[in-house]
C-alpha cells in the first residue's frame, strides 16, 4: 500500500515554512555568483590554527570525556568561563547555574518557543526581524505583532499603541523578541534609553523580553553597548547570545542567560530536543575562552569586518542611484537597503541572478510580508574585490529597474 504521508503530517508539521536564507544558500554554490544573502561569517576569520591548538590541548587533558554525553545544561567550566566573561565585558551579573549551552542561539530560540508559546499566542517583534526567529516561533503556531523599527532601534510610541490595542481585545503579548545591537537585517542598534524605556515598559505590562545577540561583540567603532539583560534584575529579560560570529558556526554553540525558573523549563525541553550540546565543541571552545584566544581572535573579526563595511558602504556610495537609501551600520554583518518605492526587490531579484549577484529580498524579513522596496546585504562573507564588483552588477540592475515605468503604485509598508 502507498504511504499516505500528507494524511500522518501533524498540523504543525503542514505549517512549516522554508526558510528564504536557507534556501539562497543554495544559490551561493553557483558558479560565479556573488553572494549578498548568507549570513555568513568569513571563512578567513575562522581562528583555523586556534582551533587545532585547542583540540590538542582538549586531546592531552579530557578526551575521553570530550567523546562522552554531557549533562543538558552545558559543560561546567565553558559555563563558568562565560558567566565571568558576560560579568566583564555585558555587565550581565551573573554565575555559571544561570548559564545555559545551546546548540547554536536558534536552539535557544527554538526552546523559548516551546516553552512560551501556546497556538495562537501572540508575541512582539521589531520589523525587520531576523528570518529564523520568525520562524522558530511561527512553528509553534504563535500570532506575531510587527512594531516598526526606527533609527533609535524601536518605535516606542508604535510599541505602546499596539500593546494597548491588544489589551483591549483581550491579548496579551508573551515577549518581546529584539536583537538590539547591530541588528540582523537592517544593522541598526537601539538607543541606551530604548533599551532602559523597553525593559521599563515590558515590566509595565507583564511580558518578557527575548533578547537575541549574536552581533554585540563585532563593533567598529564607538565601543561595546550595554545589552539589555544588563538593566535586569528581575529575570524579564532572556538573553542569548553564540560563538557562531566570534569563533565559528560549525560548532553550533550558543548560550542562554535567564532566571532559574525560565532556564529549568529551557533545559527540559533540551532533553527532549538533543539530549546535550555537542560535548567536543564544549571542550575546545572551553580551551578558546580560558586560554585567552578569544578576546584577541574578536579584535581581528572586528578589524576583517569593519574594512568590508567600508567598502560595502563606499562602493555603493559611488554607484548606487541617488534614489537609494542605505544603512550605515556601527557593527555587524549587514546593510539594509531601500530602493525607490516602485521597484519591487523580489521581481528584480531574478534580474539580479541574471547578473550573478544574490540578496535577501526585505520582504523576507516582514512576518507579514508587505515590504517590497528593500533588502538585506550581507559585507562579512565575500572578499574586498568581490564586494566592489558584486555591488557594481547590483548598482546596474538597480539603475536598469529604474528606467522601467509601472502604471500603478506597488503599496509599500512603512518601516525602517
Ligand atoms: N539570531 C540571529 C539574529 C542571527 O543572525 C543568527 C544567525 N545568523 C542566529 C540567531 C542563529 O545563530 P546560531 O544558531 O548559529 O548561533
Ligand atoms: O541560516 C543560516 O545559515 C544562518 C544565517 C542567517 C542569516 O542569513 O540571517
Amino acid at each position: 500500500m502507498v504511504v499516505n504521508i500528507e494524511r500522518l503530517f501533524s498540523k504543525r508539521a503542514k505549517k512549516l515554512r522554508a526558510s528564504e536564507i536557507r534556501e539562497l544558500l543554495k544559490i551561493t554554490q553557483i558558479p560565479n555568483m556573488i553572494s549578498f544573502a548568507g549570513g555568513l561569517p568569513n571563512p578567513h576569520a575562522f581562528p583555523v590554527e586556534i582551533i587545532h591548538e585547542c583540540i590538542e590541548k582538549t586531546f592531552k587533558k579530557d578526551i575521553r570525556n570530550a567523546l562522552q554525553y554531557g549533562t543538558t545544561e552545558g559543560l561546567a567550566s565553558l559555563r563558568g568561563a562565560l558567566a565571568e566573561r558576560m560579568k566583564k565585558k555585558k555587565q550581565i551579573n551573573c554565575e555559571l547555574y544561570d548559564l545555559l549551552i545551546t546548540s547554536g542561539s536558534q536552539q535557544a530560540l527554538s526552546l523559548v518557543a516551546i516553552c512560551l508559546l501556546d497556538p495562537g499566542d501572540t508575541y512582539l517583534t521589531s520589523v525587520p526581524a531576523y528570518l529564523g526567529a520568525i520562524q522558530a516561533f511561527s512553528a509553534y503556531e504563535a500570532n506575531c505583532e510587527s512594531i516598526p523599527m526606527n533609527e533609535e532601534g524601536i518605535d516606542i510610541d508604535s510599541l505602546r499603541r499596539n500593546i494597548e490595542r491588544l489589551r483591549r481585545t483581550g491579548i496579551q503579548p508573551k515577549f518581546i523578541y529584539t536583537v538590539p545591537t547591530f541588528q540582523n537585517p537592517s544593522g541598526e542598534t537601539m538607543s541606551l534609553g530604548h533599551r532602559k524605556e523597553l525593559l521599563n515598559i515590558a515590566s509595565e505590562y507583564d511580558f518578557l523580553i527575548v533578547e537575541d545577540d549574536p552581533y554585540g561583540e563585532l563593533y567598529f567603532e564607538g565601543g561595546p553597548i550595554p545589552p539589555i539583560k544588563s538593566f535586569d534584575t528581575k529575570g524579564r529579560v532572556i538573553y542569548t547570545s553564540t560563538f557562531s560570529k566570534i569563533l565559528a558556526p560549525g560548532f553550533r554553540l550558543g548560550w542562554v542567560v535567564a532566571s532559574k525558573e525560565i532556564l529549568e523549563k529551557l533545559i527540559l525541553a533540551k532533553q527532549a530536543a538533543d539530549l546535550c550540546t555537542n560535548v567536543f565543541s564544549q571542550y575546545v571552545a572551553y580551551e578558546y575562552v580560558h586560554g585567552g584566544y578569544l578576546d584577541k581572535q574578536v579584535e581581528q573579526i572586528r578589524c576583517i569586518y569593519k574594512k568590508k563595511r567600508d567598502i560595502m558602504l563606499k562602493t555603493i556610495k559611488k554607484y548606487f542611484p541617488k534614489e537609494v537609501k542605505w544603512t550605515m551600520p556601527h557593527g555587524g554583518m549587514f546593510i539594509w537597503i531601500t530602493l525607490p518605492k516602485r521597484i519591487d526587490t523580489r521581481f528584480m531579484f531574478q534580474k539580479a541572478i541574471a547578473k550573478k549577484v544574490a540578496y535577501v529580498v526585505g520582504d523576507a524579513f516582514y512576518p507579514d510580508g508587505l515590504n517590497f522596496n528593500s533588502m538585506r546585504l550581507n559585507f562579512s562573507y565575500s572578499d574586498d574585490d568581490t564586494i566592489r564588483e558584486g555591488i557594481q552588477r547590483l548598482a546596474e540592475v538597480i539603475k536598469e529597474e529604474l528606467t522601467i515605468s509601472y502604471d500603478e503604485e506597488p503599496f509599500v509598508a512603512e518601516g525602517v
